[in-house]
């Protein structure tokens, strides 16, 4: 809910008129889906993330600009960039930097409710969004979906259960992300992404986000189908966030 009163704020600040003078407007975006599948990397989605509503500060004073340049140098596809400042400490700029010194798809991590969110997305140079099935009406998700797309912006569809997914599928989408983290216990099970594997369609590039702490699990998951693995905690918990994803990678 307190999104709804952040794009208030900032739409009055920063209407759409301006945003769209953003030299991201005539920039591509690069490919989430496209890097996931490439074999020469690890299908690694690196997150940065200062602190969460489960763990508290995780790593509140991170360098963006050391961290991200060194996931991607340790192998990652993709960087993924928490810009909600209420549960994660994350900002706009954050984003902003990643994108200045990295040229890998970007995901902006964070609770969209509007299509404002989705130009601001485009504005700072994002690639691809997140739309969490648990928080949106079917209907709507689809429509932010369809709004995305009309920007080259990619879908990152977040699932925690069949009926999720099912109700929220569409052309829009191409990617899907299991999260194994149950929002009411904050307790991650990775067995969520080993059942609802055989449910996502073919075709679908499919994402296991959360709790995934061993290399010897992406491997497994890989087996099951996965494509693409989102990670957080595991790295962030280091002092040195890349130097944990180089180990992990390696
Ligand atoms: C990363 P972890 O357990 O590796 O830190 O999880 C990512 O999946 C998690 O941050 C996340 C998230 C979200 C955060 C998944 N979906 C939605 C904010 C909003």
């Amino acid at each position: 809910a307190h999104k709804y009163k952040e794009v208030a704020e900032r739409k009055a600040l920063y209407p759409v008129k301006l945003l769209e003078k953003s030299l991201y407007f005539d920039t591509p975006c690069l490919s989430l889906e496209r890097y996931l599948l490439r074999p020469d990397k690890s299908g690694i989605i690196a997150e940065i993330k200062r602190k969460s509503p489960s763990k508290g500060d995780i790593n509140p004073y991170v360098s963006v600009e050391r961290t991200s340049i060194g996931y991607m140098q340790a192998g990652a596809s993709a960087l993924s960039i928490l810009t909600d400042g209420h549960f994660f400490g994350g900002k706009n700029e954050d984003l902003m930097t990643a994108r200045k010194y990295n040229y890998c798809p970007i995901l902006r991590k964070d609770f969209m409710v509007d299509e404002y969110q989705i130009v601001e997305a485009k504005s700072i140079g994002a690639d691809a969004i997140l739309l969490i099935a648990a928080a949106l009406e079917p209907g709507r998700l689809k429509q932010l979906a369809a709004f995305a797309r009309s920007f080259g912006l990619e879908v990152l569809l977040e699932v925690h259960n069949l009926e999720e997914l099912q109700q929220t599928l569409c052309e829009d989408v191409t990617v899907v992300g299991v999260n194994n983290r149950n929002l009411q216990t904050f307790q991650t099970d990775v067995a969520l992404s080993f059942d609802l594997a055989r449910h996502i369609p073919e075709g679908i590039t499919k994402v296991s986000e959360s709790g995934l702490r061993h290399p010897q699990t992406l491997l497994e998951l890989q087996e099951a189908g996965y494509n693409g693995f989102l990670i957080g905690e595991s790295f962030m918990e280091d002092g040195r966030p890349e130097r944990a994803a180089t180990e992990f990678i390696r």
